[in-house]
């Protein structure tokens, strides 16, 4: 929530100063190999605000013999879990206590509303953190009675080093997503973040070594490192790596891809993505239309329309359909576009200039085939990646706009008539990452639930996580699931011991 406190605006950090732009490897801020930088901007303006080490395969060399030693030798994997799980408590601590100037870096960064970057990113990062931090001293396996004469028990143990490559629209959140779990289970990581959004990162990189400095406890040289750089180059040099054990990643379903390849190619290290969606929102007529319209606009246009479960495909059952049209023109046209930092504002600028573009080209796409654009479809301003909330009607499954994702503030909007038409039609998509239903009919809730191919399923609410709640796709969406001891598990490997027991009464 934003409740206008004047000290939340953030409008003194509204350029926030951006004290560490070098590669964190092995417990350092380092320059990378090749000495070169690369651009950051502020997607509000289009401006330079920092120039950022260029990592490339040579840095991840660097970092990956920092995670194997810290892995192999190092204190980490060897502490006990409460230990581990204090300092994780203790990192999650510092996240929360320096948590305006974290969230002026992914507001200015990546033109995410200040507000939500502090209360939702950060609230999610430090939770997540501890969450997994509880989890650190429970990790066991089972004792087995196997046929006569032997016996034996599993052990779970930590994968190794880990490489994670992230985007850039939750720059806060996804760092945690993959380093709290991963940490739990003992492993070292070598972070890439997206080249849009690499300031965040690296100041969670300093607090890691904060913590050593005031010596209450630490996070070891070489667990966790930062390597900035672009896809083609630093990411590759991550998933093609003969010394990573594990791969995890969200991205593009296309990137996801190439990372199965280069995983497969290289040592066969197993990789977990979270991919893409086309997440449809089935309304059925017995919903309250208010909580309906609530839930479809928020569900698409929350973070400006750039999540991967945003409902971007409404289905509206004809029966309350022009009601709920009505209000979602009334809630597009009351969305104050504008500067992040703003407490006012619902909804700042896009990313990146690449994805200002690509969106407004899935406008034009609309348009000429045949789409109506009920409300919204331009830029705003003349500056900053700006684009007004966006609601196509009259479109055909099969239009570019309901089949891609566009990732921006861009909503088809739908109708159906039967249940069963409403969930053949949901499911006509190669994505299965998430669902919504607005019934207040059981029946048609579980049926719907039960019958849509898709990983998260939400009953009359709409982009609700949790970390105890895992998270993650079927289909195109990707394999492996982020939160919830399912996560944990991902970082872990189960060792079978088997012995033989003799005289056994048994
Ligand atoms: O993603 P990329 P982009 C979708 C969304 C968006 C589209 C393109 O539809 O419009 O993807 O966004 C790294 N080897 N999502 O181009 O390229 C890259 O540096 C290894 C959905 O930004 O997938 C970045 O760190 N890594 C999504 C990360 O992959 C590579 C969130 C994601 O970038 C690489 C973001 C390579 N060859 C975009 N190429 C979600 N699921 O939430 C790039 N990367």
């Amino acid at each position: 929530h934003c409740d206008g406190n004047s000290n939340l605006t953030g409008s003194s950090l509204k350029i926030p100063t951006i004290k560490f732009t070098k590669l964190f490897i092995n417990g350092e801020f380092v320059d990378s190999v090749s000495g070169k930088t690369f651009d950051t901007f502020d997607p509000s303006t289009g401006e330079v605000i920092a120039k950022v080490s260029l990592g490339d395969a040579e840095d991840v060399d660097l970092a990956v013999k920092a995670a194997r030693q810290a892995f192999d030798y190092g204190p980490w994997p060897r502490m006990s879990g409460s230990e581990r799980g204090m300092i994780m408590m203790k990192f999650a601590d510092l996240i929360q206590e320096n948590s305006e100037e974290i969230a002026a870096l992914d507001a200015v960064n990546g033109g995410k509303l200040f507000i939500m970057c502090k209360v939702i990113d950060i609230g999610a990062a430090s939770s997540t953190l501890r969450y997994y931090a509880g989890a650190a001293d429970k990790i066991h396996g089972t004792v087995l009675k196997l046929s006569k004469g032997f016996q034996g028990y599993t052990l779970k143990e930590p994968i190794g080093v880990v490489g994670s490559i992230i985007p850039w629209n939750f720059p806060t959140a996804m760092f945690f997503m993959k380093t709290g779990p991963a940490l739990a289970a003992c492993c070292t990581i070598i972070l890439k973040p997206a080249e849009q959004t690499p300031l965040s990162a690296l100041y969670y990189a300093h607090l890691a070594k904060l913590v050593i400095d005031v010596k209450i406890c630490w996070v070891p040289d070489g667990v966790l490192n930062v390597v900035n750089g672009y896809g083609c180059t630093t990411g590759a040099a991550i998933s093609s790596h003969m010394d990573i054990d594990k791969v995890t990643f969200t991205g593009s379903t296309e990137v996801g891809r190439k990372i199965m390849m280069a995983a497969a190619t290289s040592n066969l290290k197993p990789v977990s993505l979270e991919l893409g969606g086309k997440s449809p929102l089935l309304i059925f007529d017995d919903a309250d239309v208010d909580q309906a319209a609530d839930i479809a606009f928020r569900g698409m246009f929350f973070n400006k329309g750039e999540i991967c479960v945003a409902s971007s495909r409404v289905f509206v059952q004809e029966g309350i359909y022009e009601k709920l049209e009505k209000k979602l023109i009334e809630k597009a046209k009351a969305t104050v576009v504008g500067d992040p930092f703003d407490p006012k504002v619902h909804q700042g600028p896009q990313t990146d200039k690449k994805q200002f573009e690509k969106i407004l080209s899935y406008i034009e796409k609309g348009k000429t085939e045949g789409a109506t654009l009920l409300v919204g479809g331009n830029r705003v301003g003349q500056k900053g990646y700006y684009i007004e909330p966006t609601i196509f009607v009259d479109v055909k499954d099969d239009m570019t706009i309901a089949k891609e994702e566009i990732f921006g503030p861009v909503m088809c909007l739908m109708k159906f008539k039967t249940m069963e038409e409403g969930i053949k039609r949901a499911n006509s998509t190669t994505y299965g990452l998430a669902v919504g239903i607005i019934t207040k009919n059981l029946n048609v809730a579980n049926t719907v639930s039960r019958s849509i191919r898709a990983g998260v399923i939400w009953i009359n609410c709409y982009t609700v996580f949790d970390m105890d709640c895992p998270y993650g796709g079927y289909k195109m969406s990707g394999f492996g699931r982020d939160f919830g001891l399912e996560a944990l598990d991902q970082y872990l490997q189960i060792k079978s011991v088997v012995t033989p027991v003799l005289n056994s009464p048994w």
